[in-house]
């Protein structure tokens, strides 16, 4: 009877380990990702064509772009470092599927970059918040860092990345709070975990696990160095 048991007992062990072990290896296994999200128009498709050699269209985007092997990471001495699938999604919000797709299980996302159009003017801006904050949801304690490119700097009517992280910080607080409150109406703790990121008060990046920035660029001028170097610091 012993026999049976301890037997039963190793072969669950057995069975646990080799679990794990698969778990964690399709997890990693992936080439790593990085990946261009953010509101219709504001850039994505050109920044993809200008880091690849492939040339999508910079109509509307309705299918996600993607290309394997793109030397993002440039060395101080102009050396290729590492190579990354870089993937390109459309911006319309019927099409959000589409990106939170791409955060399955056994995908390897190193890092998020969200474009936003610096020059769209406060209101549009400040929409943009709510695709943030769910993107948010998904990278904050999974290791996964995220840079917001406030592009188009080359428009005399852009504003400054201070103004856009003011802009996006203060609208996230909001929508953290109307979305704590219904939670918390609903009564699952769970829930209310989920929905919540960063500390208690005033919403700041800063607060958050990941690495959440906010840099200007402009991809129609090239103009994209600061952006390079968070890149090759990831
Ligand atoms: N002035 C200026 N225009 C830019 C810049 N970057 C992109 N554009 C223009 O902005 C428009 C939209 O660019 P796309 O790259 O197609 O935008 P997208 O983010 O891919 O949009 P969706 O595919 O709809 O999600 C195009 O006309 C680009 O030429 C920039 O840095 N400055
Ligand atoms: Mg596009």
């Amino acid at each position: 009877m012993m026999l049976i048991v301890s037997t039963a007992l190793l072969g669950l062990v057995i069975a646990l380990a080799l679990f794990f072990v698969f778990q964690t290896k399709s997890k990693t296994s992936g080439t790593p990702t990085i990946l261009l999200v953010g509101p219709s128009g504001s850039g994505k498709t050109s920044l993809f064509n200008l880091w690849t050699d492939v040339e999508a269209d910079t109509v509307t985007s309705v299918v996600p772009n993607r290309c394997e092997n793109v030397p993002l990471q440039i060395s101080e001495d102009g050396e290729d470092t590492d190579r990354f699938t870089l993937v390109d999604l459309p911006g319309h919000e019927k099409l959000e599927h589409l990106t939170w797709a791409e955060f399955d299980p056994s995908s390897n996302v190193r890092a998020v970059l969200f474009v936003v159009d610096a020059a769209s003017g406060q209101q549009k801006i400040a929409a943009a918040a709510s695709q943030l904050f769910k993107l948010l949801l998904r990278t904050e304690n999974h290791g996964i860092n995220v840079l917001i490119l406030a592009n188009k700097c080359d428009l005399f009517n852009t504003m400054s990345s201070s103004r856009v992280k003011t802009i996006l910080e203060t609208e996230i607080g909001a929508i953290r709070s109307s979305k704590q409150q219904s939670v918390g109406e609903a009564g699952s703790d769970e829930a209310e975990e989920r929905a919540w990121i960063g500390l208690d008060g005033k919403f700041q990046f800063e607060d958050l696990e990941s690495v959440v920035q906010v840099l200007d660029g402009s991809v129609k001028l090239k103009k994209t160095t600061k952006w390079d170097k968070w890149l090759s610091g990831i």
